[in-house]
């Protein structure tokens, strides 16, 4: 994977969260906000379910050039051309995925450890937390602060981007300690105007890199 991804700003679709708007509501608005990223997360969809809602954000993100990724599905990746697939370390492992994807997709990982990150060669980047707690994620593990964020940025030569229980308070912070871009769930997709959720998330990414 060679080419140039803009990390800052992954807005992860998630049907419980999104006050029944459906994954295509949220990611048009996240991408008229300024998201960067889009990732497709739904743990209760069917596979051809994914493969239709994949196939309609693959539309809008590539109309923006706004990343597609998705998540746990390689079988859904491939089907609807997404830019990537994200796997965790319960999915497919990372060289068979590389197998399946080929080269250019980009798949990103998220390791639950420090020695899984150094391990992850087959990445293109990898997801970190949660770094503050997060009810999104029951089984996430304890948050793993700004401390625990900056061991692994430390030791990956990897983008990362880090996730759980970002807010509007704390993500100058996160970007501060050196992580590449930030996912965001809860508090975009359940804010009431998600496309405002995400613009002052975008603002405060930049001015964070700006520092
Ligand atoms: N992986 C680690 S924490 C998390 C995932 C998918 C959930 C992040 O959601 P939120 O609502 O932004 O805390
Ligand atoms: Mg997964």
């Amino acid at each position: 994977m060679d080419r140039a991804v803009d990390w800052r700003l992954c807005i992860i679709t998630c049907p419980e969260l999104s006050c029944n708007r459906s994954h295509q509501q949220v990611a048009a608005a996240a991408i008229a906000g300024g998201a960067t990223m889009i990732q497709l997360r739904d743990k209760e969809a069917s596979i051809s379910k994914l493969i239709a809602v994949g196939e309609d954000l693959r539309q809008l993100t590539r109309d923006s050039s706004v990343m597609f990724i998705v998540n746990d599905h390689v079988d859904v990746a491939l089907a609807v051309q997404a830019d990537g697939i994200h796997l965790g370390t319960s999915d497919m492992s990372l060289a068979q995925a590389r197998r399946e994807v080929g080269s250019e997709m980009i798949i990103g990982f998220s390791p639950s450890t420090l020695a899984e990150a150094v391990a992850a060669q087959e990445a293109d980047y990898l997801g970190i937390g949660p770094v503050y707690s997060t009810n999104t994620k029951p089984d996430a593990g304890t948050a793993i602060g700004l401390v625990g964020l900056r061991k692994f940025i430390e030791q990956t030569r990897l983008p990362v981007i880090a996730i759980g229980g970002i807010t509007d308070d704390n993500v100058g912070d996160v970007i501060a300690t050196g992580a590449a871009g930030v996912a965001v769930i809860s508090a975009v997709v359940s804010a009431d105007d998600i496309t405002a959720a995400t613009a002052r998330f975008r603002r405060l990414v930049e001015a964070a890199q700006r520092r």
